[in-house]
């Protein structure tokens, strides 16, 4: 029997105002196991701004600020250099913003925030949408995807943009750590939080978040979606330390159908289009591996 490497302390409880099914629930709380109770978040307007409740009965055990929906990269910065006023060194930092408020909105602080180089960890919850106002498409929303501001119909049309490849701006900036997480891989994700927290710098986490209204599906089935991403290759986990990439858990290599098929935001879908995704989800893992065969 393999160890239990995931610690039973809970940092964040049952009690959000969650949706049933919520991804990003599953994102805190794995997240908070890796990084241990001496945390201090800060949150911009999106889901995890209202999730946690009011005072005093807050779900979270840990301190949170809520920041200006673009400001998250500034907020983080701004916290570090007071901790470090004070003396204060065990305490992880962390911007813990959607996929809107990072790659959209938030971008030019998170820039900043990673250019100098703050020693702060931005975890992206990623459910690929503006949920929190009503399901409203962003730079993270994939192609081929309904939102309510992409609707499916004779005048406008599905999402015809590609996602917008965060990882890869991250990257860009010479961040010592970055990484993708799924909650369907709870082991790898806190694994990855744990070694965020003690490399010094700027981190970036990317979580796939799967959100049952937005993405039209079965509240039972987030893990199982979760799960399929990952067998699928469209959202392959991997981490970049140091310029250098890993693939931390090879998926299954299953067709994308299987993750588009339990989501109705997909359902208008041809078999042509699908087959295009397949090819362009299909030529994006295979360059992955190139590259960490290049690097291994
Ligand atoms: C400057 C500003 N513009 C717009 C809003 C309204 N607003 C609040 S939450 C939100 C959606 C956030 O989307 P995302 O960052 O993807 O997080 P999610 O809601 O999906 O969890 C928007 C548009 C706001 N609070 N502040
Ligand atoms: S709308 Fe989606 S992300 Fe927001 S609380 Fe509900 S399930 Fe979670
Ligand atoms: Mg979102």
């Amino acid at each position: 029997m393999s160890p239990v490497t995931i610690p039973e302390v809970e940092h964040a409880y049952p009690g959000s105002t969650g949706c049933p099914g919520c991804g990003a629930n599953l994102v805190m709380r794995y997240l908070l196991k890796g990084l241990g109770e001496r945390t201090i978040l800060t949150i911009p307007a999106c889901c995890w701004a209202v999730m946690p409740g009011y005072w005093p009965s807050h779900c979270l055990k840990v301190p949170m600020v809520y920041c200006a929906f673009e400001a998250t990269g500034a907020s983080l910065s701004g916290m570090r250099a007071a901790l470090d006023m004070k003396g204060v060194e065990d305490v992880t930092v962390v911007g813990f913003a959607g996929d809107g408020g990072t790659v959209d909105i938030g971008l030019q602080a998170l820039s900043g925030a990673a250019e100098r180089e703050t020693d702060a960890l931005y975890v992206m919850y990623d459910n690929e949408a503006y949920m929190n106002t009503g399901i409203q498409r962003s730079g993270a929303t994939p192609w081929g995807a309904w939102t309510a501001t992409t609707p499916v119909g004779p005048s406008r049309d599905y999402k015809r943009e590609p996602k917008k490849d965060i990882m890869s701006i991250m990257e860009a900036h010479g961040i010592p750590y970055a990484a993708t997480v799924s909650v369907a891989h709870p082991e790898d994700f806190v694994k990855k939080a744990k070694k965020a927290k003690d490399v010094r710098g700027f981190k970036f986490i990317h979580a796939l978040s799967p959100c049952p209204p937005g993405w039209k599906m079965n509240p039972m089935k987030t893990v199982e979606v979760a799960r399929l991403a990952v067998d699928t290759n469209v959202f392959p986990l991997y981490e970049i330390e140091n310029g250098r990439v890993r693939i931390t858990k090879k998926g299954k290599g299953l067709p994308i159908k299987d993750y588009l098929s339990i989501q109705r935001r997909f359902g208008h879908l041809t078999e042509e289009e699908v087959k295009r995704m397949q090819e362009s989800v299909d030529s994006s893992f295979k360059a992955l591996e190139q590259r960490e065969a290049r690097e291994g």
